[in-house]
Formats: C-alpha cells, structure tokens, sequence
C-alpha cells in the first residue's frame, strides 16, 4: 500500500464485503481495540456477527499476542451499530503507515462517523500509574511517518474531539488527560528518549495511536482517543517496561474499562 487511491479503494472493497459478512450494511461507531482492552468490549451489547481479519480484504492476522484479530458487529441497547475492530495493523510490523490506516479507512467506509481509539501505553506520570485510564488530548508523532500520501493538507486542530472528552468526562470526571507521543517501536524507549518526551510535552507513549488518528481525521472521523496506562515509561520507576506487565494491567483494569467504554457509547 503505497497509494492513497488504491487504499482507498482497498477499504470500500473491505466495507462491501464485511457488510455481506455480516449483514450489517451501515455502522455508526469504530472501536479500535488497543493492548489491554480486549475484554472491554464484551458487554458493550448484542453481538451481530464476528468475522476473522483474515476475510477481510487487506487485513491480515495480528501477530501479538494480547492483540485480537476479529472484527465484530455489535448493536447497542440504544441502536447504534459498533464496529469493533481487533485487529489492527502496527507500524512495527512493517513500516507501513498507510497500511495501518487500513482498518480505519474501512470503517469510514463501512458508515461509521466516530472512531474511539484504544491502546495501551506508558506513562510518564508516576502518579497516572498501570490501570490508569486517560483521555488523550493531543498527539506527538514522532515515527517520522504518515498513513497520508500525496497533498492532504489534513487540519489536525482539535484531533481528540473536545466534544468527545466532555462525552467522557460526563461517564467518569475523575478522567485524566494527556498528550500521546508515539515512538516508531517495536523497542519500548531509552530513559533518554523518555526524558526528551515529557520535555516536549507528552505524558503517555506509545506505538499506534497517533497514526490511527490521522488517518481517521483524513476519514472524516471524529476522534476520541483512550488510552490505558500499562506501564511507567522507561526510567521512570525501576521496572523495565515488559508485555507480561501489560497484560496483567489490562486484566486487572478490566471491569472499569468495561464500564467505562460501555457508559461513553451509551452516551453517543
Ligand atoms: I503497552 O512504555 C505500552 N506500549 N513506546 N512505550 C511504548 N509503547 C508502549 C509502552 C511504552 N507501553
């Protein structure tokens, strides 16, 4: 995937036949499930149909583990039908940012016009610890990449929807926020390199949310972005970041991010 015609011809094939997979011709919200939220979508609401990625054109099957690699048509108590996106492409897995615009690209065209962004990340707050859920506000793309090819001079102002975080602080005020900065990975950070990021302004780090959300402001997506502290970001505790330390996290955040996820929805 290198051009931005072709991808997107690429995902209004995908919508047409994830539509016919699932007999869900429209959607109306994206839920991209990130390291740690897996679990977080199970109650959102009635199950419609699940399909592997790997029916999907342009998908393929995740390699991490943690990561899903389903897409499931869910509708809500309150009628809207969520797109739950598992499986979702990194950067690190090929250095192919216009390939990990793909699952977002699909939504869009499958319907939806609200995308919820999900992801695990570390923390460079020690009082926003593992467990933490926290709104993102902004982000700091420092992969050096873009899912953009070609002149889209795509308005990033207000990214993180300020309509969309005041929709989640109505679910749980207590909410931090913070600026993202994603790193290229698949390596977590350098002490040094964390420092240099909280100079620049970030308090969460990670490796997929700023080049989803591009991509999905491009889409014509509204933007919310949650992200899950997992870790303290290198050098900030004595612990190594490590993906065992992410999963447990996860786990044990579960029920909240459940609810949490459940009540913005219903609030949509
Ligand atoms: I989960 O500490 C998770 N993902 N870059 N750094 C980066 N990505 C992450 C981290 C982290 N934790």
């Amino acid at each position: 995937m290198g051009d931005m015609d072709e991808a997107l011809r690429l995902a209004a094939e995908a919508a047409r036949v994830l539509a016919d997979r699932t007999g869900v011709l429209t959607h109306d919200v994206a839920l991209v499930l990130g390291s740690g939220w897996a679990g977080a979508a199970d109650s959102l609401g009635q199950e419609v149909a699940s399909v592997t990625a790997g029916e999907i054109p342009g998908f393929s099957a995740s390699s991490v583990e943690g990561h899903g690699s389903t897409l499931s048509s869910v509708v809500t108590s309150t009628g809207l039908h969520v797109l739950i996106l598992g499986a979702r492409h990194h950067f690190y897995e090929s250095r192919d940012a216009v390939a990990v615009g793909h699952p977002i690209r699909v939504a869009a065209a499958a319907g939806c016009r609200i995308v919820i962004l999900t992801n695990g990340c570390g923390s460079t707050r020690p009082e926003v610890g593992p467990g933490a859920p926290v709104l993102i506000s902004d982000h700091i793309n420092l992969t050096g990449a873009s899912p953009l090819v070609g002149p889209a001079f795509v308005d990033l102002t207000d990214l993180y929807s300020t309509r969309l975080r005041a929709v989640a602080r109505e679910s749980d005020p207590s909410l931090e926020e913070g600026v993202y900065a994603q790193f290229p990975g698949p390596q977590y950070e350098t002490p040094a390199e964390i420092r240099m990021a909280t100079a620049l302004g970030a308090s969460l780090i990670g490796m997929s949310t700023a080049l989803e959300a591009i991509a999905a402001r491009a889409a014509g997506l509204e933007v919310l972005g949650l992200s899950l502290v997992t870790n303290l970001a290198a050098g900030i505790s004595d612990a190594a970041p490590s993906h065992d330390e992410v999963l447990a996290a996860g786990r044990e955040a579960g029920p909240r991010i459940s609810r949490l996820l459940g009540d913005i929805v219903g609030r949509l």
